[in-house]
């Protein structure tokens, strides 16, 4: 049974006797070995973490549980967030679970379908607004500082609390830290709670090591790899559409106390990432998830040597979230026949036994 990262992870989150323990089942998801690819890159020891699992398809319900149990315990009436889709889409869930109205503000026409579909069943109001993310998170930052609404975007701490059980769950499946973590990043909260998370786990005497944290944007919009925002960031993978990522420090200090990069990846390379997990791995994640996997291959090329390495690349969020992009962009498009066997068979499927 799921308990939930409030109950498992209780004594190292800001719970109290007051905190409400809710949970919509999010956390321990799989740490799954890789099959395939990890031969082909010689590293025989590459997991990925599928925060796909969790209840509403990505890692964001890991934070969202803990801000809203938060705000619910500061007798919070709504709560508020800037989103490409994901944040939404968990917001909007939770808001549903506890009954704690959420206001959504995502950029108009950029947020992958699944996502959009999830914040509207939910219940959320929607706000569309006529801007990139950067502009809706800073609305969001205004206005919540103006009005009695909780701000549940990842510049609330409580959903870096949350965020960082991922880090506790790796290091509990591996039984210690993994050499080497791919994670793509976007605005940036989620590098800090892993590396807050592996952090707090070596201090407790959990784990004995640090991984290098390997961050990847993508190249149309890649602020911290630039060296400076970017104001009209572009990817094919919309959850990192991002041009001004609000941990930007955050990020930084985990690249540099981890000896790790913090590097770019173009859609292409993220397209290819995003094709070959789920074509030969059996993992259908999204577009900004591959980035990670894509970071490690541009890396793995350009001679990174991986041999004995234990890699643990995040796959942040899963493939149904943005069924357009998988549709158009799959290279097995379907056949189409006439019902008869004659027709099946013409195809060439299988030899006569
Ligand atoms: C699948 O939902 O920013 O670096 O508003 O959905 O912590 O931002 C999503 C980000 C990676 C980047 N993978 O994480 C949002 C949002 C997926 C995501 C990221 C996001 P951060």
């Amino acid at each position: 049974m799921g308990v939930g990262v409030l109950r498992r992870y209780k004594d190292f989150l800001p719970v109290t006797d007051a905190t409400p323990q809710l949970t919509l089942g999010e956390g321990e998801t799989p740490l799954v070995r890789s099959n395939r690819l990890g031969k082909e890159l010689g590293c025989d020891q590459l997991y990925f973490k599928l925060e796909g699992c969790n209840p509403t398809g990505s890692f964001k319900d890991r934070g969202m549980v803990v801000a809203f149990a938060k705000a619910l315990e500061a007798n919070s009436r709504a709560v508020m967030c800037a989103s490409t889709g994901n944040t939404s889409a968990s917001a909007a869930a939770y808001g549903a679970y506890c009954d704690l109205p959420a206001i959504v503000l995502i950029p108009k026409g950029e947020v992958a379908m699944g996502k959009l579909a999830q914040a509207m069943s939910y219940g959320a109001t929607i706000i569309m607004v006529n801007g990139n993310f950067d502009v809706a998170l800073e609305l969001v930052r205004d206005f919540t500082f103006k009005h009695e609404v909780t701000l549940v975007n990842s510049v609330n701490p409580d959903r870096i609390e949350g965020q960082k059980t991922a880090a506790f769950e790796v290091v509990d499946d591996l039984g210690e830290a993994p050499d080497f973590l791919f994670i793509p990043v976007g605005n940036a909260g989620n590098i800090v709670a892993y590396w807050k998370g592996f952090k707090e786990y070596k201090a407790a005497g959990l784990s004995h090591k640090l991984p290098r944290m390997m961050g990847f944007q993508a190249e149309g919009a890649a602020p911290i790899v630039n060296g400076a925002p970017v104001s009209n960031p572009q990817t094919i993978a919309s959850a990192i559409r991002i041009g001004n990522p609000a941990s930007w420090q955050g990020a930084l200090d985990a690249r540099d106390a981890s000896g790790g990069v913090i590097d770019s990846v173009s859609d292409d390379e993220i397209l290819d990432a995003y094709r070959l997990m789920a074509s030969k791995e059996g993992i259908f994640c999204e577009p900004a998830s591959a980035a990670s996997v894509a970071g490690l291959i541009k890396l793995r090329k350009a001679g990174l040597d991986l041999a004995g390495r234990r890699v643990v690349c995040i796959i942040t969020g899963n493939g149904l979230k943005d069924p357009d992009l998988a549709v158009t962009s799959a290279v097995n498009q379907p056949i189409e026949v006439e019902p008869t066997m004659e027709a099946l068979e013409s195809i060439g499927l299988a030899k006569p036994p």
